[in-house]
């Protein structure tokens, strides 16, 4: 039994955390024997403490709740003291809620939902100009979109790990991109490919020269037509692979220095960018190469049906540094302002090749070492594994055969290394800090441990599978797609989660599960509840990497993290006539705003100009300002303004909407209109 090193009753200062981690026995004997010795952690601090806990007093409390031994490991393994932090930051997509979820990592805490798509009252996202400036810039065709779908979150990289500075995240539902950065936290942009209405991977290049996002069903290249035949789709429809160009040094994609590559409508689905040896290529794969259209196109089966009877469809490999080359060289053109090459030209210039892929393939993960590439297909109960090195020598050899629209595809087996039988409807694929592959089975509602090999395809194995509760999408683990995964840990997010909690009505809790993969087995340490939208893919970070500011610098404008020239000034606040419009300079601090009343006259266009200046930590004043549809969230330091027409005579209530001190209730003021 490991950790029966503790049963004979001295305290073992040594043991390491993973030993820990492994040792369901730790708790074991601590049931078993009620003894009075520390248990091992990390710190010594908790190594102290734990002697308390472990007591008497912890058996009985364990016998009357009806917990095994492994249920009070997991609860130790999991449980972090009140006033101490987690090892790791989770950043979970919020699925169709359009937002982002920052949750702990082990204690499963939820520490923050970042407004992304979707308006948001409590961080005043959508209601500020500032916000609602960069809700615009996603408009599609002027509509000012307010909900978005995130499926696949992404950590800016440098030398293919994460960095801790900035974070992607797709909308599959309008194809746009949004860029979170992580100094507060707080999304500063959204982009809208100009080309296609929908997409679904999205991955970085690993120094971050690129944020790359595929397009998912099959458009019109602009998506402006209404010539809806079979043979249309052939001829006009297209895929799409953009390259968002990433400026780190001002936080923002750049969509001057962007690009795009011209596909085939196969239905590209989710990607990943080669590192290390493959550095330059990203692979993404399709799930509709027999080009089915709805039955009303052209008489046709059912779409599913249609989309699923190919025994392959075709994993795409693009060169984008080689396409990178072709745009910087000025040799080729723009469709709707983007920078693009078309299928032609991407098959010319060697940018584009294939390679069949089984059945339905959904997930593709590049090894931390950079040379394999695994694919699972949702009706193949296999993980393949391509060999890039493979794959290079097949592309060199040329005599490739070609598909429909002339790509040269790469033969499955002369890209072929290693087939790992993992069971029913494998999906996504995550590396852990053993060395192993953890893929999940949606059929199986299981999550597959399996060992990496070589070239010669020996070495490739599964070694256990781990039932998890249930129909699990993505797995996650600490820094589990880069080049140096941390381990420890893999959260299984689980679309269903039938009878893991209280009931709620008929809208059931999505199902976050973490597991330990640090001993010989699997085992799920803790179900959390996500009581919204389903998040799809999450990635795992070391805090140590996150240096997020606790308190703005005065005056700033968080768009762009400099000084407001335009802030209110601390002691000159007021009401000001300028014309045709009127501004408001307030200030925001315990417990009052400055001015407590601003006049103005009927039908006056009101510029609103807020500035919190607080310089403690966590003094965060809202605004609330009622019948305007307003509501601010501005923390220290923060300035933001709003614009409203003063429509209505009558006054107005405004108010902090934080509970900010004793006095919180009387920060308050009138807005009247006469
Ligand atoms: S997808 Cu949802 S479980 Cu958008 Cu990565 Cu596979
Ligand atoms: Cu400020 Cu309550």
């Amino acid at each position: 039994m490991q950790g029966s090193e503790n049963g004979d009753g001295k305290p073992n200062a040594t043991i390491s955390r993973s030993a820990f981690m492994g040792g369901l026995g730790t708790a074991g004997a601590l049931l078993a024997t009620g003894c009075n010795t520390p248990q091992a952690t990390t710190a010594a601090a908790s190594r102290n403490s734990a002697a308390a806990v472990v007591s008497g007093d912890a058996r009985k409390i364990a016998q009357a709740r009806g917990l095994m031994p492994a249920d009070v490991a997991a609860a130790l393994k999991t449980y972090v003291p009140s006033g101490k932090t987690d090892d790791y930051y989770m950043f979970a997509s919020g699925g169709h809620s359009g937002q982002v979820l920052v949750i702990g990592v082990p204690s499963m805490r939820l520490l923050k939902v970042i407004p992304v798509f979707t308006p948001e009252s409590y961080g005043g996202w959508g209601y500020s100009s500032g916000s609602r400036d960069v809700l615009k810039a996603g408009a599609v065709d002027g509509t000012v979109i307010t909900h978005g779908d995130t499926h696949h979150p992404t950590f800016s990289e440098t030398g293919g790990d994460y960095d801790g500075r900035f974070f992607f995240i797709n909308d599959k539902v309008n194809a746009r991109v949004a860029v979170i950065d992580l100094r507060d936290f707080e999304c500063k942009q959204i982009v809208k490919n100009p080309l296609t209405l929908s997409n679904h991977g999205v991955c970085v290049t690993p120094n971050s020269e690129y944020v790359v996002e595929s397009s998912h069903y099959g458009m019109p290249v602009g998506w402006k037509t209404s010539d809806v035949t079979k043979e249309a789709y052939r001829k006009r429809f297209r895929g799409s692979q953009t390259y968002w160009k990433f400026d780190a040094a001002k936080g923002r994609i750049d969509p001057e220095r962007s690009f795009a590559v011209e596909l085939p409508p196969y239905w590209q689905d989710i990607l990943d960018a080669g590192k290390l040896g493959s550095n330059g290529w990203t692979f993404t794969n399709s799930i509709d190469t027999e080009l089915a259209v709805p039955e009303d196109w052209h008489g046709g089966p059912a779409m599913e049906v249609g989309a699923s009877q190919h025994d392959m469809d075709f994993l795409h490999l693009l060169n984008w540094k080689l396409a990178e080359r072709l745009v910087q060289s000025g040799g080729v053109s723009k469709v709707n302002g983007l920078a693009y090459i078309p299928l032609e030209q991407a098959v010319k210039e060697g940018v584009l090749y294939l390679v069949p892929e089984p059945k339905s393939p959904h997930g593709v993960d590049v090894t931390p070492d950079g040379k394999y590439v695994v694919v699972s297909g949702k009706l193949d109960p296999h993980v393949s594994i391509y060999g890039f090195t493979k794959i290079q020598q097949a592309i060199a050899k040329g005599h490739l055969r070609r598909d429909s629209y002339g790509v040269p595809i790469v033969a499955f087996e002369d890209a072929l290394v290693a087939q790992v039988k993992v069971g029913l409807g494998p999906l996504h694929t995550q590396f852990g800090g053993d060395g192993h592959a953890y893929t999940s089975l949606f059929l199986d509602s299981a999550v597959a441990r399996w060992t990496l090999g070589d070239d010669s395809g020996k070495g490739w194995n599964l070694l256990e599978t781990l039932p998890v509760q249930y129909n699990v999408g993505h797995l996650a683990a600490p820094h589990g797609d880069t080049v140096h995964p941390r381990g420890g840990y893999v959260v299984a997010l689980n679309k269903w989660s039938l009878d893991r909690f209280l009931p709620v009505g008929p809208f059931y809790p999505r199902n976050l599960q973490l597991i330990d993969n640090t001993g010989e087995k699997m085992q799920v340490l803790y179900d959390m509840p996500i009581g919204m939208a389903e998040p799809h893919y999450a990635q795992i970070i070391d805090t140590k990497l996150l240096k997020p500011i606790d308190v703005y610098p005065k005056n700033t404008d968080v768009f762009t993290m400099a000084a407001d020239p335009k802030a209110p000034v601390f002691g000159k606040e007021g009401t000001f006539d300028r014309g045709d419009h009127i501004v408001v300079e307030m200030s925001m601090m315990r417990s009052e705003f400055r001015p407590d009343v601003v006049r103005v006259k009927r039908g006056s266009r009101v510029v609103w100009r807020l500035n919190n200046v607080e310089t403690a930590k966590n003094a965060i004043h809202g605004f609330a300002l009622s019948k305007y549809n307003i509501s601010l969230s501005l923390e220290p330091g923060k300035v933001e303004a709003i614009e409203f027409v003063a429509d209505e005579p009558g006054v107005y209530p405004y108010y902090c909407t934080d509970f900010c001190s004793a006095l919180h209730l009387e920060m308050m003021g009138y807005l009247v209109v006469a």
